[in-house]
């Protein structure tokens, strides 16, 4: 009988048919959603708090209007992805336990603080700049609660990304003190963001079963590469510099060359030992604790309008 499915479910994947929640998937694959999806979404969530950080010193009422709505899109993106991943038939609860608790990663980029406000131009340039990168992608993922959630989500990255450029754009142009101020967030973050798109593919391991289910259609390698070739000729109209000497345009292959992030570094930020993991869990726990009776009374509140409506 399973066999059946099976080849129904091969059969869509080979069709580029979307699996919704209600058809028959192997375990496997629903349990590597899961795991993708919850990373994805706690990451969103997370996102938020090191640039929350910036909101009271944004340099402008409008710089601050325009953080404000940022993260809380970031919010929003989180709440689309826990809704994607309960479709798999995992609660919320359980999803946020496990980021809680640790056992659950996020984006390791989140662990890396903002120092400055040139920080914030440097996460919407190149972090949410990387993020487009790998979630163009997804918009065309095989399971359908996740690539509908991504559509929405990629125009919002689009606004994010013009509004760190747009950051950077008016502190490298700006005093020699703010160009310096943007040099430096580029030197801080340019590493940690080609880390984003996770280890080399020889030492991918889930990338192998991603791109077989169509849940990843290209490999990290291949994402990280079209980001450095897309991001170096934006740095060069700030005239900032990429903090690389190998970092060489490549005629033969139409790209650069770059050099390699310390991945024992990324192994130890996603291990939970990067320089603002344990401040990360710290101020989510709080927040999750202090946003209790929120929940209490939007529950409370829920039932009553469900009484309402069944007398
Ligand atoms: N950070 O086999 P691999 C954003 C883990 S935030 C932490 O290549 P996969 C935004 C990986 O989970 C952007 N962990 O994995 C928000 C795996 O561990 P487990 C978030 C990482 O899944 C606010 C192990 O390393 N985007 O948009 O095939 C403000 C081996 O890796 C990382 C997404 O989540 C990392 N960087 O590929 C601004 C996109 N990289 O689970 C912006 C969706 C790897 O086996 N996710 N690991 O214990 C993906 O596309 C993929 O999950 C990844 C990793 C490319 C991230």
């Amino acid at each position: 009988m399973e066999t059946n499915f099976e080849a129904r479910f091969e059969e869509k994947l080979a069709k580029n048919d979307v699996i919704e929640p209600k058809d028959w998937m192997p375990e496997n694959y629903r349990k590597h959603l899961i795991r993708q999806i919850s990373q994805h979404a706690h990451s969103e969530v997370v996102g938020m708090l090191p640039e929350g950080n910036w909101i009271t010193r944004a340099p402008s009422l409008r710089a601050k209007l325009v953080l404000l709505a940022k993260v809380q899109d970031e919010g929003g993106h989180g709440l689309y992805l826990y809704t994607a991943a309960e479709s798999l038939g995992i609660s919320r609860d359980e999803l946020l336990d496990a980021l809680h608790t640790g056992k659950a990663k996020y984006s390791s980029i989140f662990n890396y603080p903002t120092l400055t406000w040139a920080d914030i131009g440097a996460i919407g340039w190149l972090v949410d700049g990387a993020a487009i990168m790998n979630q163009v992608m997804l918009q065309r993922t095989s399971y359908g609660p996740y690539a509908r959630a991504m559509v929405r989500i990629c125009k919002e990255e689009s606004f994010h990304q013009r509004q760190g450029y747009e950051v950077m754009t008016k502190l490298a142009f700006g005093t020699p003190e703010q160009k310096e101020m943007a040099q430096d967030a580029l030197n801080r973050w340019w590493f940690p963001t080609l880390m984003m798109f996770g280890p080399p593919d020889a030492e991918s391991p889930n990338s192998d079963n991603a791109i077989k289910w169509r849940i990843k259609r290209e490999s990290n390698d291949q994402l990280r590469q079209r980001f450095v070739n897309q991001t170096v000729s934006q740095a060069e109209y700030l005239g900032l510099t990429v903090p690389d000497k190998n970092l060489k345009w490549n005629e033969a292959k139409q790209g650069y060359d770059f050099s390699e992030p310390n991945w024992a570094e990324f192994k130890a930020v996603i291990h939970g030992n990067g320089p603002c993991n344990k401040d990360r869990l710290e101020a989510r726990n709080k927040a999750h604790n202090e946003g209790e009776w929120v929940r209490a009374a939007a529950a409370a509140y829920a039932q009553k309008i469900n009484e309402s409506i069944a007398a």
